[in-house]
């Protein structure tokens, strides 16, 4: 597929996130989402503080912050605002309708209330986007599908990443923006069809851990692959060396994501 500059493809999108995703990618020269996976409200408040002038987006798991509260939220939603960045909640919500909207809206996380963005698996059937859309529409919000995975052994390959592209093809894209995906699955689409492909499972260090992950490097994923945004997580926040430390290797991932985004326009 030829694909063309960020900035061209703010234009071919309606969800308000979709839009300031791009529009932050442009901004910001990143392709760049932080995944923030510790476990502390303040070890993740140190992390977005350290790499958010270097990120698109910052990723987090909210349930495994251990003293997680509004008050945390608040703030992650106030340095996005200042450091100029959107928060994805990864969630991977995977039930029916009527319970995922509850889980979206409501418990003690409330994730509607300051992710501007978050996922879900396919498995459920339609439903699942249906449920969620009532929530997250209204506000603004945006999803993204779980297509691909980046674990050794996933299911969701062949058939079932072609019925969940299908899938969100049929919902439309006012809500449904885009992907999780290891590859360009949107090859079938019609003249002002646009995605948004989210690739985890990225590291310039490691290979992959002893639990199933796979890392492929910026260049592979965003060059090769032509995924439109890299996730990098213990690669930048477990990076020995403190502070200056993470943030340069945000940096690092940054510069590497902006070149082979760079020379893949080049190219084509
Ligand atoms: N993630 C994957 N692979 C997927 C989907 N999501 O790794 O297919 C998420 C993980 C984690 C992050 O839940 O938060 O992306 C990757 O972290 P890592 O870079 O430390 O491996």
């Amino acid at each position: 597929t030829t694909l063309l500059p960020y900035s061209e493809r703010i234009q071919l999108h309606t969800n308000p996130t979709a839009k300031r995703i791009l529009e932050i990618m442009d901004r910001k020269k990143t392709n760049l989402a932080v995944s923030v996976d510790v476990t502390t409200a303040e070890e993740a408040l140190e992390v977005v503080r350290r790499v958010g002038e270097s990120v698109c987006m910052v990723k987090t798991h909210c349930d495994i912050i251990e003293d997680f509260t509004l008050a945390f939220s608040e703030e992650l939603v106030k340095l996005s605002k200042e450091l100029d960045f959107v928060i994805f909640e990864d969630r991977k919500f995977a039930d029916i309708g009527n319970t995922v909207s509850l889980q979206y809206s409501s418990g003690v996380h409330k994730i509607s209330s300051w992710a501007d963005l978050t996922n879900a698996h396919s498995v459920p059937g339609p439903g699942i986007i249906k449920g969620l859309s009532t929530v997250g529409q209204p506000l603004g919000r945006a999803l993204i599908l779980l297509a691909e995975m980046s674990s050794s052994g996933s299911l969701a390959v062949d058939g079932y990443t072609k019925q969940t592209f299908q899938m969100a093809k049929d919902a439309g894209r006012e809500f449904v923006v885009g992907f999780i995906a290891q590859s360009r699955i949107d090859t079938d689409i019609s003249d002002g069809e646009d995605w948004l492909i989210l690739s985890p499972g990225v590291g310039l260090a490691a290979k992959g851990d002893s639990l199933g992950q796979q890392y492929r490097t910026p260049k592979e994923v965003v060059g090769d692959a032509g995924a439109d945004v890299i996730i990098v997580g213990r690669g930048i926040y477990g990076i020995k060396g403190g502070e200056q430390a993470v943030k340069d290797e945000a940096e690092r991932y940054r510069k590497e994501g902006w070149k082979a985004y760079e020379e893949r326009l080049q190219r084509q």
